[in-house]
């Protein structure tokens, strides 16, 4: 049968499920899609073991014990909706609307679960939740240079000459980019990655550029300061398509390779032999990650790389250009999903998510966060600042309800946990963030026990509340159908009729796909070297270089932390997803963290050593890894395991801070400063 992966990965695979006796058996790629190609990743085909999980809720449960301790007893549906109003009630009628706080990410991408929650809370006038934690800093850079998340199609570098996989590791994050990246190698393609450490990905390439992290702008400030120099400029390009190269060319005057080389951590020589490379012809493909723009100047890194194709002209090449994301192409009207028409005027308070635990624990909160509503996410492991997090999920005075398909580390600090269905027991309607199909899934199975869609419980709630209850009575086929209509004329082409009928249907775009080849929507309807956007912000118009607010420049901290340390996706686990599998959890190993060898043998530690890894925000336990995969003075953490699978019961986000990015309010996992001790 045919499903849709739900997950938050640029992939979003199309999935053939085989169910016996109302159980899933098997997960394997849909052969016969362009872009899933029968190919997913290791966490999906093991499926089976998810959906049917010892660790899934099955019923409602009331906490039963301490918060944080996961001691439940099983209620009604209707207790627990009934509880949840009389507690709604009383707190907004005592502090307001705003005491009510929605947390929600990515758990499902399907847009019917991931906008669910969004009329019910608007009517209720409950806090607003800026959904940050992802890729808010990248794409408002992005945008800064050529006006919308988009960007040539993934599909087209298989006839490029030079393939660029800039701070993303395919390999563990998004798979089905490597057999793209593959077959263009085939082709003859060169293949460069560009990432802190030699990653999986790393390892399949023609060449990997390891450099220091945070450091990328400086890098692609050198490449255009060769590029302009060695005229290797598509002169035509830049007249027709681009705004302030004279203003471009004189600044990265000052960016030469060999005073980026020290920032970077590479020669000279290596960065112009990229820069040449790059420059040598439009037939060049960046593929660039979210991953690198978790940086205190990643906004800007992510602004700087998409200048690169503007100077070659390879955002006109069939077989060139750079994609951070397609997510917005996918330009639904959201207003017919999120029902902002709903919210009272003035319109409530909006809280960033990534600084939760302030938002639960700052005494200053006016009105105070009473009750806390989690969906679709498991902010105890997934925020940065750990710590103040779970400090905030203790508070006896906070009524927490948690929707959730699984027993998470966030689940156990609930008064209230409801059973979800997973992405196998409901119907929904697919975006992706890597290439450009949307796609529509029904259920392959009933819902397990007791379990419940977000769209399901919001509509019970919002009759127990009495507000919203038309949008929730005209059902999730007429929000969808009126969010494709009121789109994009490529989106309006796509109905959810047809999306029933195939299943997967491409954006009505062309191909090849060249949304910048001349010029970008922007407000000049240029790439826009110089961005007036920017400077209005208070933020340079110009791309430029800044040390990371933590990181080497910060003498002050290095002596106390010297060490480096990003915090990138593991393979088996998807953000804290999966962490509930046994079998997963054996194929990772344990939570680790990699170090070189040199840094390792300075501290006495020894491959396999129990270690504390502390930052200025606290410390957490890891197996050490000793390897020269990545550089001295750099150390990785791959992935986010559950507290109650992690040695010491604390995780990495521990040590990662709840401070912004230089753009969008995104937050700065990978900018962290750390010492290892032996435990
Ligand atoms: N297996 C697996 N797959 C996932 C996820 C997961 O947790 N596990 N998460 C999913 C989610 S939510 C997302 S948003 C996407 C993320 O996927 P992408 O945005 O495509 O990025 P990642 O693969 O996370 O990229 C992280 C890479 O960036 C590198 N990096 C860190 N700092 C720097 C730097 O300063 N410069 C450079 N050049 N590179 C740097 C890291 O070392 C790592 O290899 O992946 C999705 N897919
Ligand atoms: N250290 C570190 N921290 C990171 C990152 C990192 O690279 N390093 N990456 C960050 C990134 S990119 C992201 S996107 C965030 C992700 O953070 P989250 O979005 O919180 O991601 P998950 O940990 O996958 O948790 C999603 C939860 O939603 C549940 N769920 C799935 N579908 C549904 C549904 O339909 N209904 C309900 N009610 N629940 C559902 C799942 O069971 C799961 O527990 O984490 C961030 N945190
Ligand atoms: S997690 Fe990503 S690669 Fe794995 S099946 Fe889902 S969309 Fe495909
Ligand atoms: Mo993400």
């Amino acid at each position: 049968m045919h499903s849709v992966c739900p997950h938050d990965c640029p992939s979003c695979c199309s999935l053939e499920v085989d169910v016996a006796d109302g159980r899933i058996v098997d997960v394997t790629g849909t052969a016969g899609h362009p872009f899933t190609q029968g190919v997913i990743c290791g966490k999906v085909r093991e499926y089976a073991e998810r959906v049917h999980s010892p660790l899934r809720v099955l019923t409602p449960l009331r906490r039963a014990g301490v918060k944080g301790e996961g001691r439940f007893e099983p209620i009604s549906w209707d207790d627990a909706l009934a509880e949840i109003a009389r507690r709604w009630r009383a707190i907004a009628a005592e502090h307001g609307g705003e005491a009510i706080l929605p947390f929600s990410y990515a758990g499902s991408m399907g847009q019917v679960q991931f906008f669910a929650g969004h009329p019910l809370f608007h009517a209720l006038g409950a806090s607003r939740l800026d959904r940050s934690i992802c890729v808010s800093t990248a794409y408002t850079g992005w945008r800064a240079t050529v006006g919308q998340v988009t960007g040539n199609d993934s599909e087209q570098m298989v006839g490029a000459d030079l393939v660029v996989l800039w701070g993303v590791n395919a390999a563990y994050s998004t798979i089905n980019v490597m057999t793209l990246v593959k077959q263009a190698r085939q082709r003859g393609a060169h293949v460069v990655v560009i990432d802190p450490y030699r990653t999986p990905t790393a390892v399949q390439a023609d060449e990997h550029l390891a450099v220091r992290p945070g450091t990328d702008g400086a890098l692609a400030l050198a490449v255009m300061h060769v590029l302009i120099a060695e005229g290797l400029v598509d002169r035509d390009y830049v007249e027709r398509a681009t705004l302030g190269f004279e203003a471009l060319a004189e600044h990265v005057k000052a960016w030469p390779p060999e005073r980026v080389a020290p920032i970077v951590g590479l020669d000279a020589s290596t960065i112009a032999a990229f820069a040449r490379r790059y420059g040598a012809g439009a037939r060049a493909f960046i593929r660039v990650g979210i991953g690198l723009s978790r940086h205190d100047n990643g906004g800007m890194t992510c602004r700087t790389i998409a200048c690169l194709p503007a100077l070659t002209g390879a955002y006109a090449d069939p077989h060139g250009g750079a994609l951070l994301s397609s997510g917005g192409a996918f330009a639904l009207d959201l207003r017919a999903l999120e029902r902002p028409d709903l919210m009272p005027t003035p319109p409530p308070r909006v809280i960033n998510m990534i600084r939760l635990g302030r938002a639960l624990t700052d005494p200053d909160m006016r009105p105070p966060v009473k009750a806390l509503y989690v969906y679709s996410s498991n902010p105890a492991a997934v925020c940065p600042n750990q710590t103040l997090v779970l400090r905030g999920l203790a508070r006896e005075d906070l009524f927490t309800v948690v929707h959730e398909q699984v027993m998470t580390d966030t689940a156990h600090y609930a008064d209230l946990v409801l059973p979800a269905t997973t992405s196998m027991e409901h119907a929904d309607l697919y975006r992706s963030f890597g290439h450009f199909y949307f796609q529509y899934a029904e259920p392959v199975i009933a819902p397990q026990g007791e379990a419940r869609s977000n769209w399901e419980v919001f509509a019970a709630l919002a009759r127990a509340m009495g507000v919203a209850t038309d949008h929730y009575a005209r059902g999730h086929d007429a929000a969808l159908s009126a969010a494709l209509a009121g789109g994009e004329p490529h989106v309006r082409a796509v109905t959810l009729e047809r999306l029933k009928r195939e299943k997967s249907v491409r954006l009505a775009l062309p191909r090849p796909y060249l949304p910048f080849a001349d010029g970008a929507p922007t407000p000049s309807g240029k790439v826009e070297f110089v961005s007036a956007s920017l400077a209005a912000h208070g933020l340079p118009a110009l791309p430029t270089w800044t040390p990371l607010a933590e990181g080497p420049a910060r003498a002050d901290l290095v002596a106390r932390f010297p060490l480096q340390c990003i915090v990138p996706p593991n393979r088996f686990f998807l953000n804290s997803s999966f962490s509930q599998s046994e079998r997963l959890r054996k194929r990772q190993g344990t939570p680790t963290v990699m170090l070189a060898p040199d840094d390792a043998a300075a501290r006495g530690i020894v491959d396999g050593d129990a270690v504390r890894v502390e930052s200025p925000r606290g410390a957490a336990r890891f197996t050490a890894r000793l390897t020269d995969a990545t550089r001295p003075g750099v150390v990785v953490i791959e992935g986010i395991w559950w507290h109650r699978f992690h040695p010491g019961g604390r995780g990495v986000n521990v040590l990662t801070d709840d401070r912004v990015t230089d753009m969008g309010g995104g937050p700065a996992f990978h900018s962290n400063l750390v010492e290892v001790t032996r435990a």
